[in-house]
This record gives structure tokens, C-alpha cells and sequence, in this order.
């Protein structure tokens, strides 16, 4: 298998969680976001990802599976242990709302083409773009913060799916100085999640690309 990621990318460090909790230890070929354009827009790349975004799983066959979420459950349906997900319907659900609220309604409004598109295509000064990304993520976490549990990892004593987007987003929100106070369960669960082994080897500063 190789993964296409960015050391610093939110939603590669994600899958990179995943796949060291599955155990499997991919080959990894670095696309530059900002160098060049951003490699990531390249055609060499395109060809592999129509949609020119980090993480890409090429696997052994060449398949090239694309989207974190799409990845991730690929590797939970074909590689079961330790299951990322608990074993009954709504426990399940549960999880998967936290891992969409921060996939789905956080992630991608600091992501860096919107951001981009914020500055450049609307005008957006620094300290409104901060006002921005402060505010979604606030909004997000709120809720993060209400529905996980008060102990453990996200949803109890193993890391699961919810981890794997938490510890990420965690990382995004200290990068962009969104302030955390309000949030004890997640500094809880992220600080668990972040001294676990699989986690700290998916950490950007511990990627080959890392600058
Ligand atoms: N929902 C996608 C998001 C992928 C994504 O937006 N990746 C970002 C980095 S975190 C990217 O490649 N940005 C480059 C660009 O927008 O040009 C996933 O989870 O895989």
C-alpha cells in the first residue's frame, strides 16, 4: 500500500491514526500543499485523485482509494481488529456524529482552499479570518464537548473512530490558538489519545515531510 499524505494535513493525520491502530504501516510518498502551486493540484497527482486533496490509499492491486471517511471505513470493513466502531447500531451512530461533526462541519471551514478563498477572493483581513475558524470550531467542539464521555477516550477505556478525528482537529485548534478552557472531556480524551502509541506515530512532527 502507499498513502499520499501532507505531514501538517488534518484529514492525512487522520488516516495515518487509523492505519498505525490497524497496524498496517503503508509506504508513503509526500505531496507538497504549498510548493509548486501545491503538488497536490499537479496532473500527476489529479490522476490518482480527480479531486486533488490529501490522503489518497493506493493499494496493493493499485486501487487508489480517495476521502479520509471512505478510507477509513474501508480499512474497518476489511481489517476488523481492533474495531474502530462498538458492536451495536446506535453506539455506532453515535460515534460516527462526532467523527461527522468534525469532519463534516469543521474540518472543512478552515481548510486551506476556503481560508484561501476567504483572503484572497473576499478580502477577508487576518484578524477576520481568525474570528472565523475560531468560531467554528468553537461551535463544533460545544457539541464534541456534550456528547462524548467523562472518562476515557472519546466513548469509553479503548480509541476509537472518534479519537481518530479528535486528536486532528485538536491539533488544528492549538495551531490556529482557538482557545480550549470550555472543553474539559475533549483535553481529556485528546491528551489520553495522544500518548497512545499509534497516535503519537501519526503526529505531523513525526512525519519524514515535516518541516
Ligand atoms: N474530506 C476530505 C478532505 C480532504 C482535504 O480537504 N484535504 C486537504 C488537506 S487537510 C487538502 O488536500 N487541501 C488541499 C487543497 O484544498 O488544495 C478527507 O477527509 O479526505
Amino acid at each position: 500500500m502507499t498513502l499520499f499524505d501532507y505531514w501538517r494535513s488534518t484529514s492525512s493525520y487522520r488516516l495515518r491514526i487509523a492505519l498505525a491502530l490497524k497496524g498496517i504501516a503503508p509506504d508513503r510518498e509526500a505531496i507538497h500543499l504549498v510548493r509548486n502551486g501545491g503538488e497536490q493540484l499537479g496532473a500527476a497527482y489529479r490522476a490518482l485523485n480527480p479531486q486533488g486533496r490529501v490522503p489518497s490509499l493506493r493499494l496493493d492491486d493499485g486501487t487508489v482509494l480517495i476521502q479520509s471517511p471512505a478510507i477509513i471505513e474501508y480499512l474497518e470493513e476489511t481489517r476488523p481488529e481492533p474495531p474502530l466502531l462498538p458492536a451495536d447500531p446506535v453506539s455506532r451512530a453515535r460515534v460516527r456524529a462526532v467523527a461527522a461533526i468534525i469532519g463534516c462541519d469543521m474540518h472543512p471551514l478552515h481548510n486551506s482552499g476556503p481560508l484561501g478563498y476567504l483572503r484572497r477572493e473576499l478580502g477577508a483581513s487576518e484578524p477576520a479570518v481568525a474570528a472565523w475558524i475560531t468560531r467554528w470550531i468553537g461551535d463544533g467542539f460545544s457539541a464534541v464537548e456534550a456528547l462524548i464521555g467523562p472518562e476515557g477516550f472519546c466513548f469509553g477505556p479503548e480509541p476509537g473512530l472518534a479519537d481518530v478525528y479528535l486528536v486532528p482537529q485538536l491539533y488544528a485548534a492549538r495551531r490556529f490558538a482557538v482557545p480550549l478552557d470550555g472543553y474539559p472531556n475533549i483535553l481529556r480524551a485528546g491528551a489520553l489519545a495522544e500518548a497512545h502509541p499509534a497516535f503519537a506515530a501519526a503526529h505531523p512532527s513525526r512525519q519524514p515531510d515535516a518541516e
